[in-house]
């Protein structure tokens, strides 16, 4: 179980112990890990000793052992933590055909008898119960091999964004100006002054197109105060952004689609034991190349489906509905481009032909939307002009606008949302089961 590979210099484990997957017959061990299962059959006993690499099946012969050994053994509460040091010998009985004979044992923190959930799984908890209590549910496996795969998969993307030539970049989450729509922002007070939790690192990545970095990239959080209650939304999310410039929104949508690839082929090939844990018996790496309809084209192939109660016209947004129509009919991933231009944000270039007509994309998955992104409006004067038209006052923008006069290459980029990702690549119900300590309209702690 597990694509625990440690490949780095040996980080040196306790007393130099050794993992429970890697026991084998005949060698002398200490085993350290938590209490995972116990089974007293009277003149014997065993525990299963639960580590990150697996399980160890742990012997205890009574008559065979010092009786402190045994009372130790026996008396242990599920989930305490402990070390056993002893002989591993072949068992084809035990679950992997070893066990370990105890020499010594020793109890480094005892849990309480009474667990808020179960971590063996063999008791459902509610997701609630599940996020109240994280640590106990990272215990168990199915919901530790998401994060090992969700690990993976941004470990993949960052890779596959550096061979890209992108330098990772960090900006600032506390900022002075939204991006993506005044209603969304998180205030927070500064020294005495207002400021927002920034939701979209939009601005300073495209600030940093113009600068001798050219292409860049970021995974971090982004903060979003949608009163939405859903499953695919949170309060706190995390961004895989992507600007570049000298591209258009055709070679940015060229590396999104490679991002996404790149992700899932890794996780394909990195997380086989992760994905066997989670079900699946055959876990698809999107092979063909992605369509990308025009936002007319969407919209007609909404309206033909004839699944929505009243048809979309030039200008509507996509609704939920309205997706789960077209990813319904397309069965895979497909971006939607040239949008309405009312309906993206200042950032986002138009047609110099066809104003009405801006350069906007998104990915989309059947389920929802991933990403969102576009060529950029480089030029000073059509910016402004879009500020205005958007209602925002450009003064406030003047550390972002003012770089716009000093030589701003064209460019285009992106940004995915790593949880809606790793949601829709695992087939999960619901958002907060990608991420660790979701931020919902409720849940602040843990
Ligand atoms: P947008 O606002 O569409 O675009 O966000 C980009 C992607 O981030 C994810 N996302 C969210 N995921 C969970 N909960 C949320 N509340 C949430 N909000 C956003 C989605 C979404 O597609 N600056 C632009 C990107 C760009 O043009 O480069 C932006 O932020 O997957």
């Amino acid at each position: 179980m597990v694509s625990f590979k440690p490949t780095a210099p040996e980080i040196g484990g306790m007393q130099d112990r050794t993992h429970a997957a890697a026991v084998e017959p005949g060698q002398s061990v200490t085993v350290a890990g938590w209490a995972h299962e116990l089974r007293d059959l009277g003149g014997i006993a065993f525990l299963i000793l639960r580590d990150r690499s697996g399980k160890i099946q742990v012997k205890f012969a009574k008559d065979e052992l010092d009786d402190a050994i045994v009372e130790t053994g026996t008396d242990l509460t599920r989930e305490s933590v402990v070390s056993v040091t002893g002989e591993a010998e072949a068992e084809e009985r035990a679950p992997t055909g070893v066990e370990v004979v105890p020499e010594a044992i020793e109890v480094l923190a005892a849990a309480e008898p009474e667990l808020p959930l179960d971590p063996s799984g063999k008791v459902e908890a509610e997701l609630p119960t599940r996020l109240d209590n994280r640590t106990l549910d990272v215990r168990g496996e199915e919901t530790k091999a998401i994060f090992e795969i969700r690990a993976e998969a941004l470990r993949a993307i960052r890779e596959f964004l550096r061979e890209a030539g992108a330098t990772e970049i960090t900006t600032p989450k506390i900022v002075a100006t939204g991006t993506e729509g005044g209603t969304e922002l998180f205030p927070i007070t500064y020294f005495g002054r207002e400021a927002f939790m920034n939701q979209s690192p939009q601005l300073f990545k495209q600030l940093m197109v113009a600068s001798g970095l050219e292409r860049v990239c970021e995974i971090g959080p982004i903060f979003r105060a949608e009163e939405h209650n859903t499953p695919r939304h949170l309060n706190e999310a995390t961004s895989i952004d992507f600007e570049s410039a000298f591209i258009d929104h055709h070679e940015a949508m060229d590396v999104c689609e490679g991002t996404l690839r790149a992700a899932y082929e890794a996780v394909a090939a990195n997380c086989e034991a992760e994905l066997e844990t989670l079900g699946f018996e055959d876990f698809a790496v999107p092979d063909e190349e992605f369509p990308r309809l025009t936002y007319e084209e969407a919209i007609e192939q909404v309206n033909a489906t004839g699944e929505l109660d009243e048809q979309l016209v030039w200008g509507d947004d996509l609704s939920t509905e309205a997706e789960h129509a077209l990813g319904e009919a397309i069965e895979g991933h497909y971006f939607v481009t040239d949008w309405p231009s009312e309906i993206k944000p200042f950032y986002i270039q138009d047609y110099a032909e066809d104003p009405e007509v801006s350069k906007g994309f998104d990915l989309m998955h059947p389920r929802m939307e991933l990403v969102s992104g576009g060529q950029r409006e480089h030029r000073y004067e059509p910016l402004v002009e879009g500020f205005e038209r958007q209602g925002l006052d450009p003064e406030a923008f003047d550390y972002y606008t003012k770089t716009f006069k000093y030589g701003m290459p064209p460019h285009a980029g992106w940004a995915y949302g790593a949880e809606r990702l790793v949601m829709s690549m695992l087939g999960l119900a619901n958002i907060r089961e990608a991420v660790l300590f979701p931020r919902d309209r409720q849940r602040l702690s843990p």
